[in-house]
């Protein structure tokens, strides 16, 4: 008696089935292969893969589609804030910086080209305070609650007549009368970001000198840092040195390395 498995058609017809799922096998990884290399072969775009660079700019579409930029963050009570703060991202933080001389350097564009005013922290300490407390989240994966005081970007703007086109009195209110963005960078110009306008003028969003009610110490941004809420942690550059009111988009150091630009939460 022969069992099924010596005869011979059946047999064939187990050869047949293996040469097919073996060639089904071999084309599936013939057509990942093929992608990949397609994808590497890609050209660069700002620091991301091309094709990549596509599917971020699409989700960042669908992220400002579904999201305001004037979308408040959730706030704590300032007793729920850390008192370790977590120190990251050294860039544009050089040694033999001198705080003591620092003044904030700002570049209107609606002055001309070359006109610049300076700024002391005495002055900017003289504008109404302002406290937020936020899950402070940054791209790495972790988040802390924290507390941050100074003045809201936007008293700022009114105070010294920032943000118009024309350099005349800016009315916030209307934004499309105001330049697009805004770019801040460090002394050394070593970490630089640039903040779309409706972001900077969120009520959230400070001049920061003050982290758990003590100035800021030296390597989370002191004298002054960006304290934006409604953004994940690259945008909140520390230590400002210039910051300019532009139309067009200005230069973002981890946009520079990949990241989306509007790193908007
Ligand atoms: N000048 C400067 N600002 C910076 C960075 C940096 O490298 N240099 N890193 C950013 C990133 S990625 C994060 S998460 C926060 C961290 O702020 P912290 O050190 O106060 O926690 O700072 C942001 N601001
Ligand atoms: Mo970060």
């Amino acid at each position: 008696m022969s069992l099924e498995h010596d005869d011979p058609n059946f047999q064939r017809e187990v050869r047949k089935r293996s040469i097919k799922s073996f060639a089904w096998f071999f084309l599936a990884i013939a057509l990942v292969v093929a992608g990949w290399l397609w994808l590497m072969s890609q050209p660069d775009e700002f620091g991301a893969n091309r094709a990549l660079r596509r599917v971020l700019r699409f989700n960042e579409t669908v992220n400002a589609a579904v999201k305001s930029p004037t979308h408040l963050a959730k706030t704590f009570d300032k007793s729920q804030a850390v008192k370790n703060v977590k120190v990251n991202g050294p860039y544009g933080l050089s040694d033999g910086f001198d705080s003591t001389s620092w003044k904030l350097r700002v570049v209107n564009k609606g002055w001309g080209a070359d006109s610049v005013i300076y700024v002391t922290l005495d002055d900017i300490k003289k504008l109404p305070r302002t406290d937020v407390v936020f899950d402070f989240k940054c791209i790495e994966g972790w988040s802390q609650i924290t507390w941050w005081s100074g003045v809201k970007l936007s008293d700022f703007m009114k105070q010294y007549n920032l943000g118009s086109r024309n350099g005349r009195t800016p009315n916030l209110d209307d934004v499309p009368s105001l330049t697009n963005y805004i770019g801040m960078v460090t002394p050394d110009s070593g970490y630089y970001v640039g903040i779309d306008m409706k972001s900077a003028l969120s009520p959230q969003t400070i001049l920061c000198y003050a982290m758990n009610g003590n100035p800021l110490p030296e390597n989370q941004g002191a004298p002054l840092r960006l304290i934006i809420p409604n953004k994940y942690g690259v945008k909140h550059i520390k230590r400002i040195g210039t910051m300019r009111f532009v139309d067009r988009r200005p230069r973002d150091y981890w946009f520079e390395r990949g990241y989306d630009y509007d790193c908007a939460l």
